[in-house]
């Protein structure tokens, strides 16, 4: 059966042209076309434009499938791309990042502000890269964790750790301590950074608290670089733990690392995302095609220029921030704003006041962001001045026509170049996206735009065969590109089998999108169990492990269902066992057993105690029959998709599932 999606396909929009090139749609889909025809020529093109150290003799190594390698044989170095190579011209002194802390004074200003112009972050970096090579001996294939807030010296130790060839994985701060062991243990980890606490919303979270006890469940790490952020007293263990500025003390102020040759294919870091089922995934990217990405995407879509101020309001602990804060403005020697805390803190006009204070040009968010904005009203926003913003994108989520017009009028005076960027944790950089810096077409409230030139996406149905005009599919990319993954790490055939099985020889990106007739791209969401709230990624298997934890819990099932601001909440099935009964304070037990085990971003929205959840034959819940039953929609949609139980059990199933939560209200 097949769903057809009713879109605002018609609402074409004209954005004011500022030396954008306006194309028409079929001028692009020409220039596409070519771009994918030759694809490997095509971004060699593109990749040329870095500095390598030493060029490649190979643009795509495709000998074994689906682990592809780009531009192999080619040598160069991230930290030099974004930094050396820029203190050797005029940008030496140029702005890098502006960086601006959460607190503010009793007037409501902000009270830290810090300024690293490229030489200092360059000059920091190598003094970074010097302690971790010499009191620490770390050196190219280590791996070391970092645990930090939005500090600058969370993108320093990346760029040091890349210095050396380091392989660095970051764990987001707002994730527990079980979660940061875990990742840490998947990634064998040597050193951890870490920070005594962290600003949020006013208050301090203690973040060495954490990290020491997930270094309880954490043998691989052997040494631990604690920065002091918010002056708490912490627990310090001899010989194993250090304070950050005690020990760049010892370090020459004019320190410099030789940045080490890496191989194109040679991985720069790992980040974990959920997943379906099972731990979270640990996506291994490259050096060479990841950059090259970067490089594209942050002057096509972004239309970086030297005299922009770029902010992307993202975490640097996701991959927006990986890509879009730290890898991708420096490579292009841009200036950026680095925020540390809530967008709405202490007021609701926090985010535009900076937009004001720094004048910035370019701004990326996120959907859930907007439409918070949108509920504190119009009032915050027009006390402050954003005639600065020419260029806005939104990334995480689907973004909803209403909060697309909303900021587009009242931030985007209804003429800057305005988009939905698609892309994830597993493409490394932007796939699916207008591309204001190169060739502008028309834009509609809510797409994505179409695939940026050289990637090749399309929508399948069920069989693999395209999926017909606003005929809601599967959103796959067709061929390799560079920033795709290396691989999972340790577990290749996991790899495979989530991305590439599917549909045999392309990418299965597992969301739901629709083309429209102008073959613009709509993603819809999540085709699977992976849920985005406030456009953060989290799998119900991680929720639902964290609910089977405690003693009371027999079974437990988490769905994500539609929210007005954040896009998706979790909520949570729970069958007791014997001798336990619902009450309110179990409810609240298993919330706090989530907030622990998974970290204050995963907080249920709400716990139903039942005695039975819909399951397949082979006994695996139909997470989408919940879904459906809850949120009162077409079952029809459900039986389809489920190619485990037949029709009937499932409809056996959701009926016997309705009365129940019927009775329980
Ligand atoms: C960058 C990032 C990836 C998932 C992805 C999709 C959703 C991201 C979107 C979007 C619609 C957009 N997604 N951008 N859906 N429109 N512009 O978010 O990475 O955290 O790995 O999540 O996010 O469902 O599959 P990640």
């Amino acid at each position: 059966m097949s769903v057809t999606w009713a879109l605002p396909f018609e609402t074409k929009i004209q954005p004011k042209l500022n030396g954008n090139k306006q194309v028409t749609i079929e001028t692009y889909k020409e220039i596409h076309q070519k771009s994918i025809e030759d694809f490997r020529g095509f971004w060699a093109s593109v990749a040329s434009e870095l500095e390598w150290f030493k060029a490649w003799d190979k643009v795509l190594d495709d000998s074994n499938p689906p682990f592809y390698k780009w531009f192999v044989g080619g040598e160069l170095n991230a930290s030099y791309l974004t930094l050396d190579r820029h203190v050797r011209t005029w940008r030496k002194n140029k702005v890098a990042i502006i960086w601006e802390g959460e607190p503010v004074d009793e007037n409501g200003n902000p009270k830290e502000k810090r300024v690293l112009t490229y030489y200092d972050l360059y000059r920091e970096v190598n003094r970074v890269a010097y302690l971790l090579k010499t009191k620490y001996g770390l050196k190219k294939g280590d791996t070391i964790a970092i645990y930090l807030p939005m500090i600058p010296e969370l993108p320093i130790f990346m760029l040091a750790a890349a210095r050396l060839g380091v392989v660095f994985t970051v764990v987001f701060s707002g994730f527990s301590a079980d979660a940061l062991a875990s990742r840490i243990n998947d990634s064998e980890a040597k050193l951890l950074v870490t920070a005594d606490g962290a600003w949020r919303r006013g208050k301090i979270i203690n973040l060495k608290e954490i990290a020491d006890k997930a270094l309880e469940k954490a043998p691989t790490v052997k040494d631990v670089i604690v920065v002091r952020r918010v002056g708490i007293n912490v627990n310090m263990k001899p010989g194993r733990d250090a304070y950050y500025d005690e020990l760049m003390k010892q370090v020459p102020l004019d320190a410099y690392v030789e940045p080490e040759r890496v191989k194109s294919e040679d991985p720069l870091y790992i980040l974990y995302t959920s997943g379906t089922t099972g731990k979270p995934k640990g996506i291994v990217h490259d050096t060479g095609g990841y950059l090259t990405l970067l490089h594209a995407t942050m002057r096509w879509v972004f239309d970086i220029r030297d005299d922009d101020i770029y902010w992307c309001t993202a975490d640097i602990g996701w991959v927006t921030g990986h890509s879009y804060i730290v890898f991708g403005p420096l490579l292009e020697g841009a200036t950026e704003i680095m925020y540390e805390g809530a967008l709405d803190y202490p007021q609701p006009d926090r985010w535009v006041s900076i937009i004001e204070r720094y004048g910035v040009t370019i701004f990326y968010t996120s959907p859930t962001a907007v439409r918070q904005f949108m509920k504190y009203g119009d009032e915050w926003v027009k006390r402050h001045n954003t005639s600065t913003v020419r260029l806005i994108h939104t990334v995480g989520e689907p973004i909803n026509p209403e909060a697309f017009e909303w900021l587009w009028k009242l931030v985007g005076r209804s003429e800057v170049p305005f988009g939905s960027t698609w892309w994830m944790t597993e493409t490394g950089g932007i796939m699916i996206s207008h591309l204001p810096g190169l060739y502008l077409i028309p834009l509609k409230p809510g797409t994505n735009g179409m695939p940026i030139l050289g990637v090749n996406a399309d929508v399948l149905d069920e069989n693999g065969n395209p999926a017909k005009v606003e005929e809601r599919g599967y959103l796959v990319i067709k061929n390799p590109w560079p920033g795709m993954p290396l691989t999972i790490y340790k577990d290749p055939e996991r790899y495979v089998k989530v991305y590439w099985s599917k549909f045999p020889g392309f990418f299965y990106a597992g969301d739901y999108a629709v083309k429209d007739r102008d073959g613009y791209f709509w993603i819809l969401g999540r085709a699977d169990e992976v849920i985005k709230v406030a456009g953060h990624r989290l799998g119900t298997y991680e929720l639902e492990s964290a609910l089977i934890e405690n003693p009371a819990v027999a079974e437990a099932a988490v769905i994500g269902i539609p929210d007005p601001v954040k896009g998706e909440v979790p909520v949570g099935f729970v069958i007791l066992k014997a001798g336990y009964t619902p009450s309110k304070e179990l409810e609240k037990e298993l919330q706090e057993t989530v907030r622990q085990k998974v970290g204050p971003i995963a907080s249920l929205n709400g716990i139903y105690f039942v005695s039975k959840l819909p399951k397949t034959r082979s006994g695996k819940i139909m997470r989408r029959v919940i879904r459906a039953v809850v949120t009162k929609s077409e079952v029809g949609d459900i039986t389809t998709l489920e190619d485990e139980a037949s029709v009937e059990e499932i409809k056996k199933a959701l009926e016997e599932f309705r009365a129940e939560l019927e009775k329980t209200g």
